[in-house]
């Protein structure tokens, strides 16, 4: 366990004025507001280390205790992409043929998304995140972690905007079942998959779903 009982100045901190932190907002939302999901990946290699740091990046949230309750596992060797790929489809299938009910299905139509997954294979970087459902101590016993989930989402969103930040694009898939990817990846039994962060280029002239996000007033109340 880490000892943190101990308090240091937080020599980090920046207050800024109003009227900059009025600009920050905005030019914040400005950038954010363009990332979109893509669903077909160019096969232009990722700079070397840009991964790296931005699961620095990740690895910096907040998670229950401090516990950190996650584990990356950036996949870039085409054999092992398409092991995942294989595995994936074989899921989906089901998912798409009789697993789904109609109504998930109807509001998948919009979509368009389907059975095919034929960006495991051609984007650069795959990342399998995994959830340490509980740990292990140094004799074998389990500890308990707290808001799994919550750090897990939290982690996630920081490396879904560091990607979106050096350029790059990302789509959150989640086949169903994924512990195929704890077989695939060799991870232990205390880790679940979480989610696949596929991450690269667009694919040249890459079109994407003409939707909205809900305005201020939906998604917002002042008190
Ligand atoms: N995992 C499937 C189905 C799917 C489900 C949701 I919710 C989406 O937003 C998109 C797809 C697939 O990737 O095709």
């Amino acid at each position: 366990m880490n000892n943190e009982s101990e308090y240091i100045p937080h020599n980090h901190y920046r207050e800024y004025t109003p009227d900059e932190m009025q600009q920050r907002a905005k030019d914040f939302y400005q950038d954010v507001r363009r990332r979109r999901t893509v669903r077909e990946f160019s096969e232009k290699p990722i700079p070397e280390d840009v991964i790296a740091w931005c699961l620095k990046a990740a690895g910096t949230a907040p998670s229950g205790a401090n516990q950190q309750p996650w584990h990356f596992v950036a996949v870039g060797d085409p054999v092992v992409k398409h092991q995942i790929r294989e595995a994936a489809e074989k899921e989906e299938c089901a998912f798409y043929e009789h697993r789904a009910p109609e109504a998930w299905l109807d509001v998948l139509w919009d979509l368009g998304t389907h059975a095919q997954k034929p960006f495991l294979d051609h984007a650069p970087c795959l990342i399998a995140i995994f959830a340490q459902k509980y740990g292990i101590d140094t004799h074998g016993n389990k500890i308990k972690h707290y808001y799994v989930k919550e750090s897990m989402g939290i982690a996630t969103g920081i490396l879904i905007n560091a990607l979106h930040h050096v350029g790059l694009v990302s789509l959150t898939y989640t086949p169903s079942p994924m512990d195929f990817l704890n077989k695939i990846l060799r991870r232990p039994s205390n880790e679940k998959a979480f989610m696949i962060l596929v991450a690269g280029y667009p694919k040249k002239d890459v079109t994407v779903p003409n939707i909205s996000k809900k305005a201020l007033e939906e998604i917002a109340t002042f008190v």
